[in-house]
């Protein structure tokens, strides 16, 4: 197997950063004018803010904050890092203690619930919490997937990918909409981490890979159980392709086709669809913005779960185009990111021993 280049482990923890501090700021607005975002993101370029301080000239004064979806995925790796591989008890503590640590980082409203059940001292099944939400329904919100890059970025293997991707979403989304999206996110950043993929080929080895995923007994009655057809995030990846093929696709289409919302099924392939369109040049975004740049602008200009959009899309193209597509302006702007230049040297060692 060949081996991807740390810039790409960089890269993807890097663009997840920023996905996620740019989107917040937007985050639950139905518009979002990109003449608005164009203006806000130049004042970034003008004046990041100095390390650890004020922003000379600034008027903000203080980096962006990042959200929950980083909150998580630091835990997810944190946890990869000091197990060496997975491990549901030491990863569920992690989320609960950091959910306790900083609760207002902007969680979900259920999701909550699942962090006070692991606290307590009563919790002996890691996996139950999840299960009993939604009336033993479980979450298929956005959490499983939001938070998963560490997963492909520590497990060469696909099958890993799938497995373990999919247990690090269960801790909280039990519900196979929910957790199948964390796989399909997953496996959209080990593809991206390979050399050299065709946005063909992506796509392909996508819809096959879900198509076999979602075909399982519980995948087919939770996704009939809320009135889908069948395989539906493979039905959404079939509709990016359609979209691919057109020369250009409203944002109303591409809102009611694949959508910008809090549940996986509503945000996942919709991030992926815009990793792959934005690898063409776009009229209304500026020349000198590069092609992971045009993601996360992308990304936010649908409006809606815009952090969550924006850090799946960002940890895609970031795994893609790597570490040079990362403008340090912008990098510079968020909370924290220098720790992901040292998460991202520890993932990739991980990874490389695993090869
Ligand atoms: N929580 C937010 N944003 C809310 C505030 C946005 C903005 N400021 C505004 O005011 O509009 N963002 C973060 O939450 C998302 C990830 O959520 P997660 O971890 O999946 O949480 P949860 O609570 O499990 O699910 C989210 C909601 O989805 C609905 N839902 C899920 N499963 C359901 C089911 N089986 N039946 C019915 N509803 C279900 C519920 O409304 C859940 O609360 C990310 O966007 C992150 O950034
Ligand atoms: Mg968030
Ligand atoms: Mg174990
Ligand atoms: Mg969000």
């Amino acid at each position: 197997r060949p081996r991807p280049g740390l810039a790409r482990f960089r890269g993807c923890l890097a663009g997840a950063l920023l996905g996620d501090c740019l989107g917040a700021v937007f985050e639950g607005r139905s518009v979002v004018k990109l003449p608005e975002l164009l203006s806000f993101l130049k004042g970034l370029e003008a004046a990041p803010p100095e390390e650890g301080g004020e922003a000379a000239g600034s008027a903000r004064g203080e980096s962006l904050p990042y959200t929950d979806d980083t909150a998580m995925s630091r835990s997810v790796v944190q946890s990869l890092l000091a197990k060496q591989e997975f491990d549901e008890v030491d990863m569920a503590k992690r989320f609960a203690e950091e959910y306790k640590k900083e609760p207002n980082r902007g969680y979900g409203m259920a999701v909550v619930n699942v962090f006070k059940k692991l606290l307590s001292p009563k919790c002996n099944d890691v996996f139950e919490p999840a299960r009993a939400q939604f009336n033993g329904k479980g979450s298929y919100g956005n959490g499983g997937a939001m938070r998963v890059a560490g997963i492909p970025l520590v497990y060469p293997d696909i099958q890993d990918v799938k497995k373990f991707a999919k247990l690090s979403a269960e801790l909280t989304h039990a519900n196979s909409l929910g957790y199948n999206g964390a796989i399909l996110q997953a496996l959209a950043v080990h593809l991206a981490l390979q050399e050299g993929l065709s946005r063909e080929t992506f796509l392909e080895q996508l819809i096959s890979h879900m198509e076999h995923v979602e075909a399982d007994d519980k995948s087919l009655s939770d996704a009939r159980a809320l009135g889908f057809e069948d395989l539906p995030f493979s039905r959404r990846l079939k509709k990016i392709k359609e979209f691919l093929e057109l020369s250009s696709v409203p944002k109303a289409d591409v809102l009611s086709e694949l959508g910008n919302g809090i549940a996986a099924l509503r945000s996942v392939p919709t991030a992926i669809y815009s990793f792959l369109r934005c690898m063409d040049a776009d009229p209304d975004v500026p020349d000198h913005y590069n092609a992971l740049q045009r993601t996360i602008i992308y990304c936010i200009s649908l409006g809606g779960d815009t952090d969550t959009i924006a850090t799946m899309a960002g940890a895609i193209a970031g795994a893609y185009y790597g570490e040079e597509q990362v403008p340090p302006s912008w990098e510079q702007s968020c909370e924290a990111f220098q720790e992901t230049q040292r998460m991202a040297k520890s993932l990739y060692e991980l990874y490389c021993q695993r090869l």
